[in-house]
C-alpha cells in the first residue's frame, strides 16, 4: 500500500468553480451525473489532470460539450484538458444496496444515505477528493422516496424530485444525500441578527417519540456557540437524520448532519442517563462544526486535529456549562487515560498531527481528537481566556472559507499575544505521553518545586525535546488551608525549579489541578499525603486525583503482595461519601476505581508483567471489602440517591442516579441482589432498569431478568444493543469467551450492523480478564471475527484492531497468543488497506 506524507502537500491545479450532481436513484443502479467547472489554479504547479474515483461504472464523459474517453484506474481518472476554464461532465453508475463497507452513498434499511469523510466521496463521482478543494453544489436528486435531501437550502422540488443549492464553499467530504421514507421532528431557532431558521430531525415513523432531547440539544448548541464563540447559523435549514447503519457516531455534513441512530435518539425508557448526555455531546459537536470544520475547514487529512481537537474542546466546554464543570473534566480524563494514554504508550502512538497514513479513516483516533483537545486547553491556559477569545475571533476573521493548517492556527495565537509558540508546537508533532518527576525541598521558609519532563520513545521518534508544559499548582498549609491559590507553572525545560519563599509551614503541593497537561505525573507521596489531599484539597479534580492514586495503590500491593485493603484509605474515603455538600454524581466518581486495563500498565510501568486473573480477583476482593464495610452506610447512601421527581436526563438527575448505581453495585455484593430485583421491578427509565440488570447478571441472578428484558425490547435495536453488551460485560471471566460465542449464534446478532458487532465485540474486549483468558479464546474468537467483518466493513474492522495494541505488555505467552491472532488476520487475502495498516503497525 501507497504511503502518503505530509511534506509532500501540492496544490490542486484548478479551482473548482461549481459542482452540479444530478442523483438517479436505484438500490442497484444509481446513476450520478456531475457538471464541474474547472479553472487553472495560476498559484498551483502545472500537473496532470487526475481525479479520484473508485468503484465507479464509467458510462460517459465530456469535456466543454464533446465525449472524451479519459484513462481510467483503480484509483480514478486521467484527461487531457484544455488550458483555459473548462467544464467536464461525467455520468457512473454505483450500487448503494452492495455498498456495505457504508462509506459513500449505501442504504442502511430502505434508505440512502451517504458517509464521504475522509475518502468517500470518490465512491460515488469523479472529483478531486482532498478538502483543499472547495466549491459550491448543486445537486438534483431524482428517485419516489417521500423525502430527499442533501446540503445547503432547498431550491425546489417537485413529483419524484427535489434540488438543493448550498451557497457556502466547502470539499466533497461535507456532501451529503440522503432519502427515504422519513417523518421530521421540526422546530425552528431565530439566530441573533434575524434569521429564522428551520430545524429538522428526520426519523423513521417509529423513532419519533425519541427527537424531543436531540432537538432540545440542538437549539442549546445553537444559542451557546452565539454567545460564547460569537458564531451564527448561516443557512435556512438545518436537518439532522438518523440512520441505523453507520460507522461511528456522526457526520458534520453541510447542513445535513447525519447521526448514528445511537448518537441521537432517546426517550426515557430507550436511553440511559449517559446515552443522554453523549447525545447533547455530539449534537453540539456537529453543530460547532459548521465553524470549525465547515467553513473553516483542513488543508489536507495531516491537519484533522484543526478542527477536530478544536471541536471536541468546544463541544467539552458547552457540556460543562450544561451540566457540571467539575464532573465532566473527570470523566474527561478518564476517558483519556483509558483510550488516549493507551494508544500513546503501544505500537499505535503517533502526533496530534500524523506526518504519514496509508489509510487515514485509521486517524480519526483518541491521539487526534482527544489529546488535541488538550493541546487546545493548554494553549488556553498559557495565553489567558481574553487572549483566546481574541485569536479565535481573528482566527474566524481571517480564515473563513479557507482551507487551513495548524501553523494558521497558532500564527493567530502569536500576532495576539505576541508570544513565540515554536516550543508549544512540538506538542503536535512528538508523540507520547510527557512524564513529570517531582523532587521537592524545603528550607528556612522557602519550598523549592523542581519539575523534569522526558517522553518515551514512540514509533519513529526515539528521542524527544523539551514541551511546554502548563503545571497548575496550589499549595496547602499542614491544617489544611490553602496558602497558594491555583498557579500556572510554565515548565519548559528538561528541568526547572520554582521557589516559594515566605511560608511559615512546609506545605503539601497540589500538583496538575484541572489535570492543567496530558502527562503522567510520577511522584511517590506517601499514603499520609494523599489521604490530606483526600480530605482538603479545594481543588475538586486533584481531590479525586488523590482518591484515584490511593485505589491504585491500594490495587496494586493487593494483586503484587496479597495486601489487605488500605484502611487509612477507605476511612478518608468514607468521610467523603457521608459529606452531604458534596454533589452526588462527584460522590460516584469518588466510588470508582481504577480499571483492571489501567492497572494492568501501572503493573507494567513498574516492571511487573500483569495478570490479568490477578487484577481481576483484587479488584473483586477489594468491592467485596468495601460492601462489607459499608453495609451501613450504603442503605443511606441509596437514600440520598434516590430521585422521587419525574424523570429528566439533567445534571442533578443523573449525578444521584450514578450514585445510585454504584451503590447498588456494591450493595449486590452483600444482599445477593434482592435490591436489584426490586429496582428493576419497579424501573421507569432505563438507567434504573440497566443498572439493576447488570447487578443481577453479575450476581448470577440474570436469567429470568434478560429473558423478561428481551421480551420488552425485541423490537428496539438500540436497547437490544445493550442487552447483547451487558451479558458479556458483566459476565466472569471464565465465562466470558462463552456468552460472547452463544450471543454470536443468536439470531438477532446482526453482525453487519456497526452497533451490533461494537455491542458485542467492543464489550468483549472491554472485559479485561475476560479477553486476556490464558488459553487465548478471546484473542482468537475476535480474529475470527475481524477476518469475517473485513470483507464487509473495512472501517469498523480496522478500527476494532486496537484491541490488540497492548499485547506487549503481557507474559509471553499471552503475547504469542495475541501475535498469532495478529498474524493470522494479516494473512487473510485480500486483507483491507484499513486493516493492512493497523496490524503492520501493531506487530512492527
Ligand atoms: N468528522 C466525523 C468523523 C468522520 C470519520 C471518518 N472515518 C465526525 C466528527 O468528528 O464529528
Ligand atoms: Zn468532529
Amino acid at each position: 500500500a501507497q504511503t502518503i506524507y505530509l511534506r509532500d502537500y501540492t496544490p490542486f491545479g484548478w479551482t473548482v468553480e461549481s459542482v452540479h450532481l444530478t442523483f438517479v436513484l436505484a438500490p442497484e443502479a444509481t446513476r450520478v451525473r456531475s457538471r464541474l467547472r474547472f479553472v487553472p489554479d495560476p498559484k498551483a504547479p502545472a500537473q496532470e489532470f487526475f481525479l479520484q474515483g473508485e468503484d465507479l461504472t464509467p458510462i460517459s464523459f465530456a469535456i466543454d460539450g464533446a465525449p472524451v474517453t479519459p484513462e481510467i484506474t483503480p484509483e480514478g481518472l486521467r484527461a487531457k484538458v484544455p488550458d483555459g476554464p473548462f467544464t467536464f461532465e461525467a455520468e457512473v453508475e454505483i450500487a448503494p444496496l452492495h455498498n456495505t463497507a457504508l462509506e459513500g452513498l449505501y442504504m442502511s434499511r430502505g434508505m440512502y444515505c451517504t458517509q464521504c469523510e475522509a475518502e468517500g466521496f470518490r465512491k460515488i463521482t469523479f472529483y478531486p477528493d482532498r478538502p483543499d478543494v472547495m466549491s459550491v453544489f448543486t445537486v438534483r436528486i431524482e428517485g419516489g422516496e417521500p423525502v430527499k435531501l442533501s446540503n445547503g437550502n432547498p431550491v425546489g422540488a417537485g413529483e419524484g424530485w427535489a434540488e438543493w443549492h448550498d451557497p457556502w464553499p466547502k470539499p466533497a467530504y461535507l456532501f451529503a444525500l440522503v432519502a427515504g421514507d422519513l417523518v421530521a421532528q421540526s422546530d425552528s431557532f431565530t439566530t441573533r441578527s434575524g434569521r429564522e431558521v428551520a430545524l429538522n430531525l428526520w426519523v423513521r415513523e417509529g423513532d419519533l417519540h425519541k427527537c424531543a432531547f436531540g432537538m432540545e440539544a440542538l437549539k442549546s448548541s445553537m444559542d451557546w456557540d452565539e454567545r460564547v464563540y460569537g458564531r451564527e447559523y448561516d443557512l435556512d435549514v438545518f436537518n439532522i437524520v438518523a440512520v441505523d447503519d453507520f460507522n461511528m457516531g456522526a457526520m458534520e455534513n453541510k447542513g445535513l448532519n447525519i447521526f448514528n441512530s445511537s448518537a441521537v435518539l432517546a426517550s426515557p425508557e430507550t436511553a440511559t442517563d449517559a446515552n443522554f448526555e453523549r447525545i447533547e455531546g455530539i449534537i453540539a459537536h456537529e453543530y460547532f462544526h459548521n465553524w470549525t470544520g465547515n467553513r473553516i475547514t483542513c488543508r489536507d487529512w495531516f491537519q484533522l486535529c484543526l478542527k477536530e481537537g478544536l471541536t471536541v474542546f468546544r463541544d467539552a466546554q458547552f457540556t460543562s456549562d450544561m451540566r457540571s464543570a467539575e464532573v465532566k473534566r473527570i470523566v474527561d480524563v478518564i476517558d483519556l487515560r483509558a483510550r488516549q494514554f493507551a494508544e500513546d504508550q503501544g505500537p499505535l502512538a503517533h502526533p496530534v498531527r500524523p506526518e504519514s497514513f496509508q489509510e487515514i479513516n485509521n486517524f480519526y483516533t483518541a491521539t487526534v481528537y482527544e489529546k488535541g483537545a488538550e493541546v487546545i486547553g493548554m494553549l488556553k491556559l498559557l495565553v489567558g481566556d481574553d487572549a483566546y477569545s481574541r485569536a479565535l475571533d481573528l482566527y474566524f476573521a481571517r480564515h473563513d472559507g479557507q482551507a487551513c493548517t495548524i501553523e494558521d492556527w497558532l500564527r493567530v495565537f502569536e500576532e495576539v499575544t505576541a508570544r513565540d509558540l515554536s516550543q508549544f508546537k512540538l506538542w503536535y508533532a512528538q508523540a507520547g505521553t510527557p512524564r513529570l518527576a517531582v523532587a521537592e525541598d524545603w528550607q528556612d521558609g522557602t519550598y523549592t518545586l523542581t519539575l523534569r519532563q522526558t517522553t518515551p520513545p514512540t514509533p519513529g521518534q526515539p528521542d524527544k525535546a523539551p514541551l511546554v508544559i502548563p503545571v497548575a499548582l496550589g499549595l496547602l498549609s499542614p491544617d489544611g488551608h490553602e496558602v497558594l491559590p491555583t498557579t500556572v507553572l510554565e515548565l519548559t525545560e528538561a528541568e526547572q525549579s520554582f521557589v516559594f519563599p515566605g511560608l511559615a509551614a512546609r506545605p503539601v503541593p497540589s500538583l496538575l489541578r484541572g489535570f492543567s497537561a496530558p502527562v503522567v505525573l510520577e511522584r511517590e507521596s506517601s499514603r499520609e499525603e494523599r489521604v490530606f489531599l483526600l480530605a482538603h484539597d479545594t481543588d475538586t479534580f486533584t481531590r479525586w486525583e488523590a482518591n484515584r492514586d490511593l485505589a491504585r495503590a491500594c490495587l496494586l500491593a493487593m494483586v503484587t503482595d496479597g495486601a489487605d485493603p488500605d484502611a487509612a484509605w477507605l476511612d478518608g474515603l468514607e468521610t467523603v461519601l457521608r459529606d452531604a455538600s458534596l454533589d452526588p454524581a462527584y460522590r460516584a466518581l469518588m466510588l470508582g476505581v481504577p480499571t483492571q486495563s489501567d492497572l494492568a500498565q501501572a503493573l507494567h510501568d513498574r516492571g511487573v508483567t500483569p495478570d490479568p486473573e490477578a487484577i481481576w480477583a483484587a479488584t473483586e476482593r477489594l468491592r467485596d471489602a468495601r460492601a462489607t464495610r459499608w453495609a451501613e452506610l450504603l442503605p443511606q447512601l441509596a437514600d440520598e440517591a434516590r430521585v422521587e421527581a419525574p424523570y429528566r436526563p439533567d445534571a442533578a438527575q443523573s449525578g444521584r442516579r450514578s450514585l445510585g448505581s454504584a451503590v447498588l453495585a456494591l450493595t449486590t455484593r452483600v444482599d445477593g441482589g434482592s435490591a436489584a430485583e426490586a429496582q428493576y421491578d419497579r424501573a421507569d427509565n432505563m438507567t434504573l432498569q440497566l443498572s439493576a440488570l447488570a447487578c443481577l447478571v453479575q450476581a448470577g441472578r440474570g436469567a429470568e431478568a434478560l429473558a423478561r428484558f428481551r421480551a420488552q425490547w425485541q423490537d428496539d435495536r438500540l436497547v437490544m444493543d445493550k442487552w447483547f453488551g451487558l451479558q458479556i460485560a458483566a459476565s466472569d471471566p471464565t465465562e466470558t469467551v462463552a456468552v460472547t460465542e452463544a450471543l454470536t449464534r443468536d439470531p438477532d446478532f446482526d453482525w453487519t450492523n456497526p452497533n451490533r458487532f461494537r455491542a458485542v465485540f467492543g464489550a468483549l474486549a472491554g472485559h479485561h480478564a475476560g479477553f486476556h483468558r490464558a488459553d487465548g479464546a478471546g484473542y482468537d474468537l475476535l480474529a475470527d471475527w475481524l477476518i469475517r467483518l473485513d470483507d464487509k466493513n473495512p472501517q469498523t474492522t480496522a478500527r476494532m484492531c486496537a484491541a490488540y495494541q497492548s499485547w506487549r505488555r503481557y507474559d509471553p505467552d499471552r503475547q504469542a497468543k495475541m501475535r498469532a491472532a495478529l498474524d493470522r488476520i494479516a494473512a487473510k487475502p485480500g486483507l483491507s488497506r484499513d486493516v493492512t495498516e493497523m496490524v503492520t503497525r501493531l506487530i512492527a
